[in-house]
């Protein structure tokens, strides 16, 4: 189509230009021509949403080998206080995992318009729920990239650092109908705070008791996702809501977002799932965990993982603990801000944690081999 569209120009040209010119010209156009289709990687594309809570930019990474017939899964990346879009994006390199294995990456921005600092509003109750303030906004953008291009709906998930990991927790809850799964680095529990205040000291020491917080999320999620379409194979008693897949990053020297706010993800997580998954506090699932490794990156930091299963033994949440990390990404680039290169490479690790198996459906492979059976028959 391009290329077609290049001889007609030149066609043009010639017949207007001296030869010298048009061949100037023609060599300028193939090079460029060579030059877009000869790059095979991901590339940026903007967006904007606007509701009664206001407006937001976005910032989509479109990745290698996408292709616009095909239902690809979506990250949600929610920046840090201070950070942009591009500053994210440059330290967390989760876009080179989205290259890799083919899924979209969104980048919602928090201006200074809206928080002095660029934080997303996570402590404030004005936008701490579905339906207002900032959760509705990053509703909207997930709304808007999911209208423009082919979603997997069922693998949608939202992940941030700092505040955006505390904005993580509260969309985790507030449209749980939107998200599989959470990332939270260096983020707090659901509605760790309700006030500045209570921000400050949840940060420093932990913020609500994170049993209560998990079953408030549960409440949160039962409100949010009614009725409308009963999941198959549960029992009568419980939600629609699906499991939610949590997993957390903590450096332990964090003294910004101190460690116990990781631990509390967990434990609120582990709550909620708990509820979800038969409607009944019976510890079905719990934070203690199932699992513990420890490890080394090379030349970097130590770390201890945690998993946790749920009733059937598959993981369901993962901590990770990163001796003598400050408050930062993990992993990553020393080109984005707040990140810390010796630790475990967070983007790798999420998505291998959230990434689509397939491990219940059929193989594609074992279909021609039962139709002849069938045929035998
Ligand atoms: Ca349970
Ligand atoms: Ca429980």
């Amino acid at each position: 189509m391009k290329r077609r569209l290049v001889l007609k120009m030149m066609r043009r040209m010639k017949s207007r230009l001296t030869p010298v010119v048009a061949l100037a010209a023609w060599l300028f156009i193939l090079t460029s021509v060579a030059a877009t289709s000869a790059h095979a990687a991901g590339s940026w594309t903007e967006g904007t949403v606007a509701n009664a809570a206001g407006t937001r930019n976005y910032k989509l990474w479109m990745p290698a080998g996408y292709d616009a017939r095909k239902a690809a899964p979506l990250v949600l990346m929610l920046h840090g206080c201070l950070q942009t879009p591009d500053d994210f994006a440059a330290g967390a390199r989760m876009n080179e995992v989205a290259d890799r294995y083919t899924f979209l990456v969104v980048y919602a921005e928090q201006p200074a318009t809206a928080n002095p600092y660029k934080c997303w509003n996570w402590f404030d109750p004005a936008h701490q729920a579905r339906g207002a303030g900032e959760p509705s906004l990053l509703a909207a953008v997930m709304a808007d990239v999911r209208a423009k291009h082919k979603v997997d709906a069922q693998h949608v998930y939202a992940v941030g650092v700092s505040a955006g990991g505390a904005m993580a927790s509260v969309m985790g809850a507030a449209y749980p109908d939107l998200f599989a799964g959470l990332g939270v680095c260096a983020g707090v529990e659901y509605k760790a705070a309700t006030s500045v205040a209570a921000a400050l000291a949840a940060q420093q020491s932990g913020g609500a008791e994170p049993n209560g917080q998990g079953t408030l999320a549960y409440q949160t999620i039962v409100a949010a996702t009614p009725l409308a379409t009963p999941p198959r194979r549960r029992a009568a008693t419980a939600t629609r809501a699906r499991p939610m897949r949590v997993i957390v990053f903590h450096g332990t020297l964090d003294t910004v977002v101190r460690p116990v706010n990781g631990d509390q993800v967990i434990t609120q997580w582990a709550q909620t799932n708990d509820l979800l998954d038969d409607a009944r506090d019976n510890n079905s699932v719990d934070d203690k965990p199932d699992n513990t490794s420890d490890g080394e990156v090379p030349n970097g930091h130590k770390f201890t993982r945690y998993v946790y299963h749920d009733a059937a033994g598959k993981t369901l949440l993962e901590k990770w603990l990163i001796r003598d990390m400050k408050h930062a990404w993990s992993g990553g680039a020393a080109a984005g801000s707040y990140t810390d290169p010796q630790g475990v490479n967070a983007s790798e690790e999420i998505w291998r944690f959230f990434r689509p198996t397939t491990t219940t459906a059929t193989p594609a492979k074992s279909s021609p081999a039962r139709t002849p059976r069938r045929s035998r028959r």
